[in-house]
C-alpha cells in the first residue's frame, strides 16, 4: 500500500491513514478489554478484590509497542513533508502574488492570469509572497497549505494527475474579503495548456527576450525611467524632437522611424540625449524588431475597453468594487468618472470632483485621498504599466455613462 510514488499528494493522505488506522485499532483493542475486565472480574465471581503488584513484561511491552507505533507515524509523516518540500527539478515555475482578496499568478513569459491553469501530469513549482498582509494558500486536492507573508517568498509544488478544476482558498483570515478569496486551478493538457500560455503573451514574451538579449534594456527602460536613452514603453506615435543633419525637427515616432533608430541611429539624435547608440544594422532582423514593437505596446491595442476588464478582474478589483452600484467594501465603479466625492486628505474633508486625474491617482496612490465613509484599504498599483493603467481608466470610463 505504501508507494514509492513522488507525488506527495499519496505519501500525506499515508500518514493520515496509517494515524486513523492505528488510533481505530487501538480504540477497539481497549474497548475489548475493558468489557473483557468487566466480565471477567465482576463482583459475583470476585468478591475479593486483589492486589496485584508490577508485571516487568507487561509494563516494557506497553512502553515499546507504542513507541514504535509513534516512530512510524513519525516515519510516514516525515517522508511526506520531505515529498512536499523537494522539488522536482523540471517544474514548471509560477509566480503566486496573494493580496486583499484575490490571487494573482505570473507565468515566466511574463503571463498574468488570476486562475492557476497548468499542464496535466507536469509538476508545478509556486512562489509566492503576499503584497499585504499574511495570506495562506490552499489547495486542498493537492494537500498544499502555505502561508505568503509580505517581503517572503515560499514555495510549494505538486503534481496534477487529472484534467479538471480544483479549490484555491486562503487559509489565514485576512480581513473582510477573506471568505471570497477563491480562485482555482485549472489543469489542461499540455498542448491546451501551451497555447493558453502563448495566448496575447507570445510575440510579446519573444519581444521582451529579443529586447533584453540584444541589450536594449541597458540603455532603454521600458518603465519611464531616462537611463542612458530614452523610455522606450509606448514609443510608437511619441512626439519626440530629433536632430537631423545639425537641424532639430519634431516628429511623431512610426514603425519606420523605429527601424532607422535601431538600424542608423547616427541619422537622428533624440535631443538631449548622446549619440553612443550602436548601430544594429545586419544583426537585427525586422521580424524581430516587430515584436520588438509589440512588446513596447505599439500595435495590438484595438481591444481597450476588455482589456480594462480583463486587467481589472486580474487584479483583483472587483473583490472590493462593484460595477452595478452595489456596496462592497469599496465605492462602486459605476458612474464613477465626475461624480462628486467627499474626501479625507490627512485631516481636512473635502469636496471633489472625480474626474481621469483623480481615478489614476486613486490607482496609483489610494491612501492619498480616502473616500469619506471607507477605510485606507485599498492597496497601490504602482507595479501597473502605464498601458494598463490607461487601460484600467477607459474601463472605469466606459461603465461611468
Ligand atoms: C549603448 C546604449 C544603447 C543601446 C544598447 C541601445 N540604445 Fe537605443 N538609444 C540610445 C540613445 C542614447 C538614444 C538617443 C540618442 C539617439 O537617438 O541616438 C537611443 C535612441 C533610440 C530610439 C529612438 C528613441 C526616440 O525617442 O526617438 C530607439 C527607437 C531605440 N534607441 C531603440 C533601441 C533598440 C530597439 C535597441 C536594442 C536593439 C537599442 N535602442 C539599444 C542608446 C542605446
Ligand atoms: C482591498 C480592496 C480594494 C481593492 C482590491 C481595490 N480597491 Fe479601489 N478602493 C478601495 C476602497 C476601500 C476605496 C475607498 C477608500 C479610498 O479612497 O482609498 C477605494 C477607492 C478607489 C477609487 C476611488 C473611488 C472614488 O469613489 O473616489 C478608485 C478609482 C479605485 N479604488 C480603483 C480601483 C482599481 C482600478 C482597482 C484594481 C486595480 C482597485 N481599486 C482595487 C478598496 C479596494
Ligand atoms: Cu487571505
Amino acid at each position: 500500500m505504501y508507494s514509492l510514488s513522488f507525488n506527495p499528494v499519496e505519501k500525506i493522505d499515508f500518514a493520515f491513514l496509517f494515524i486513523i488506522g492505528v488510533s481505530f485499532a487501538i480504540l477497539a483493542f481497549i474497548t475489548f478489554l475493558m468489557i473483557y475486565f468487566l466480565i471477567r472480574y465482576r463482583r459475583s465471581k470476585n468478591p475479593e478484590p486483589a492486589q496485584i503488584e508490577g508485571n516487568t513484561i507487561l509494563e516494557i511491552t506497553w512502553t515499546v509497542v507504542p513507541l514504535i507505533i509513534v516512530f512510524f507515524m513519525f516515519y510516514f509523516g516525515w517522508s511526506g513533508l520531505k515529498a512536499l518540500r523537494n522539488v522536482p527539478e523540471d517544474a514548471f515555475k509560477v509566480t503566486v502574488k496573494a493580496r486583499m482578496w484575490s490571487w494573482l499568478f505570473e507565468y515566466e513569459n511574463g503571463k498574468k492570469s488570476n486562475k492557476l491553469y497548468v499542464p496535466v501530469n507536469r509538476p508545478v513549482l509556486l512562489e509566492l509572497t503576499s503584497e499585504d498582509v499574511i495570506h495562506s494558500f490552499y489547495a486542498p486536492a493537492f494537500r498544499i497549505k502555505i502561508d505568503t507573508v509580505p517581503g517572503m517568498k515560499t514555495y510549494a509544488w505538486f503534481k496534477p494527475e487529472k484534467i479538471g478544476e480544483y479549490d484555491i482558498l486562503c487559509a489565514e483570515y485576512c480581513g473582510r474579503g477573506h471568505a471570497n478569496m477563491l480562485s482555482k486551478i485549472i489543469v489542461k493538457p499540455e498542448n491546451q495548456f501551451v497555447a493558453w500560455l502563448k495566448e496575447g503573451g507570445k510575440h510579446v514574451a519573444e519581444g521582451k527576450n529579443l529586447f533584453e538579449n540584444y541589450g536594449c534594456s541597458s540603455c532603454h527602460s521600458v518603465n519611464g525611467e531616462k537611463l542612458e536613452g530614452p523610455n522606450l514603453r509606448d514609443i510608437i506615435g511619441r512626439e519626440t524632437t530629433i536632430i537631423r543633419k545639425g537641424k532639430e525637427l519634431k516628429i511623431v515616432v512610426d514603425d519606420n522611424y523605429f527601424k532607422e533608430s535601431v538600424f542608423f541611429p547616427e541619422k537622428e539624435i533624440v535631443k538631449g540625449y548622446n549619440a553612443i547608440m550602436p548601430s544594429y544594422d545586419g544583426q537585427i532582423s525586422e521580424e524581430e524588431l516587430e515584436k520588438i514593437i509589440e512588446y513596447l505596446g505599439g500595435e495590438g491595442n484595438e481591444k481597450e475597453e476588455s482589456k480594462g476588464y480583463e486587467i481589472a478582474e486580474r487584479e483583483g478589483c472587483f473583490s472590493c468594487h462593484s460595477t452595478d452600484g452595489s456596496l462592497i467594501v469599496g465605492p462602486t465603479f459605476k458612474g464613477l468618472l465626475n461624480r462628486t466625492t467627499k474626501v479625507k486628505s490627512g485631516k481636512s474633508l473635502k469636496t471633489i470632483k472625480a474626474d481621469e486625474d483623480y481615478i489614476v491617482d486613486s490607482i496609483l496612490e489610494p491612501s492619498e485621498y480616502i473616500v469619506d465613509g471607507f477605510d485606507n484599504i485599498m492597496p497601490s498599483y504602482k507595479n501597473l504599466s502605464d498601458e494598463e493603467i490607461k487601460n484600467l481608466l477607459d474601463y472605469i470610463k466606459s461603465i461611468s455613462e
